[in-house]
């Protein structure tokens, strides 16, 4: 038994000390250390040996198995530690390597024209008054000399939070809130977003940006509101732009136009885009009401003041030749980014 207990531990010393990997160790393990394991076997075997015997074999038996766990132990400790020297090795960051960029957002193309509005207005003396969306019926439509039973109000169908509160229809609210707070001479631009209960096709869409201006001062006449029109007109889409102004009403000017420019595509020919017509509708304005000047506080004997206002999609459409307004609103990336050279990412 002596010899067999010396073989066994010479035989598992050199196996344990040669496994490579954790299964082959855990498998030596078990063939000379488990339950069925070969040390165990010859130590089943002991009721066999003399009472002499005994102790010594015992002991040899229990200085093998001790031998055989430590050396067990001592590979695992090996085996754990050049995995992970290994693993260590292969995960070496490469700090020199290009980061990867954040997806940035880009410009909408409403949002560039704006800006080259407000550029050119800034230009000629005006100053951007913005306000709220959530707006009163009183600043919405009453002031603008549309009380309930108006018939105008039709035209402008909006959404109503309260009785008295609703969704803006257009940002005349906020030249209102101006009069009442600044006295002439004013002007300002209003552009933002308004609301309307329309149904959405390519034209319409019931929630749309406005932009509207208003001058008021000593002795301002229509002169000045076509002058300043046919300018900005000229500047925003070329010198060779022409305006014209046809009759019109609304509640609020007095009188009121409304207002074409030459076809930008044609030059005033006729063609596709102005259905032959070589002009383009693009705005209301007129006179401000001497009523509307007067509810603001502002004697109408004194003052006078015109107004406009301009749906900023409509102008955004023509200034990009687009042909459907439901693109301004569907944030396709592969729309936007035509407006946007090497500035989107995926
Ligand atoms: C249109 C027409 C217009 C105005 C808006 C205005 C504002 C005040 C007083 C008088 Cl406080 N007028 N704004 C004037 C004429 C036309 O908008 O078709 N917009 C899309």
């Amino acid at each position: 038994m002596k010899n067999q207990l010396e073989k066994i531990r010479a035989e598992a010393a050199g196996l344990i000390a040669a496994a490579e990997g954790e299964q082959t160790l855990d498998a030596l393990r078990v063939r000379f250390l488990g339950k069925k394991g070969e040390l165990t076997a010859i130590l089943k075997q002991m009721g066999g040996l003399s009472t002499e015997e005994r102790p010594f074999v015992g002991a040899l038996a229990n200085e093998v198995r001790g031998e055989l766990e430590q050396a067990v132990a001592a590979r695992a400790g090996a085996l754990a530690a050049s995995a992970q020297a290994r693993r260590l090795a292969a995960e070496t960051i490469d700090v020199t390597l290009p980061g990867k960029k954040p997806v940035l957002g880009g410009r909408h193309p409403r949002g560039i024209v704006l800006d080259e509005l407000k550029t050119i207005f800034l230009g000629m003396g005006f100053s951007v008054a913005t306000g709220p969306e959530i707006e009163y019926d009183k600043y919405n439509f009453e002031m603008l000399n549309m009380p309930k039973s108006h018939p105008s109000r039709d035209t402008q169908d909006t959404f109503y939070v309260t009785e008295n509160i609703l969704l803006r229809t257009q940002t005349s609210g906020m030249q209102i809130r101006t009069m009442l707070s600044q006295k002439p001479p004013i002007r300002i631009i209003c552009p933002g977003r308004v609301y309307r209960a329309d149904a959405a096709d390519a034209t319409h869409s019931p929630i749309f940006n406005q932009i509207e201006g208003l001058a008021v001062d000593r002795g301002i006449t229509f002169t000045d509101m076509k002058g300043t029109l046919d300018l900005f007109f000229k500047q925003l889409y070329g010198p060779e732009t022409k305006t014209r102004f046809r009759p019109h009403h609304f509640a609020y000017t007095e009188p009121s136009a409304e207002m074409d420019m030459s076809c930008y595509k044609c030059g005033g020919k006729g063609c596709p885009m102005c259905k032959g017509e070589g002009w383009i509708e693009i705005l209301g304005c007129g006179m401000v009401h001497p009523k509307v000047l007067e509810n603001c506080g502002i004697n109408p004997e004194i003052y006078s003041g015109f107004a406009f206002g301009a749906g900023l999609e409509r102008i955004t459409l023509m200034r990009y030749a687009i042909d459907d307004m439901r693109l301004l609103y569907d944030n396709d990336l592969r729309f936007l980014r035509q407006f946007n050279e090497g500035g989107m990412q995926p």
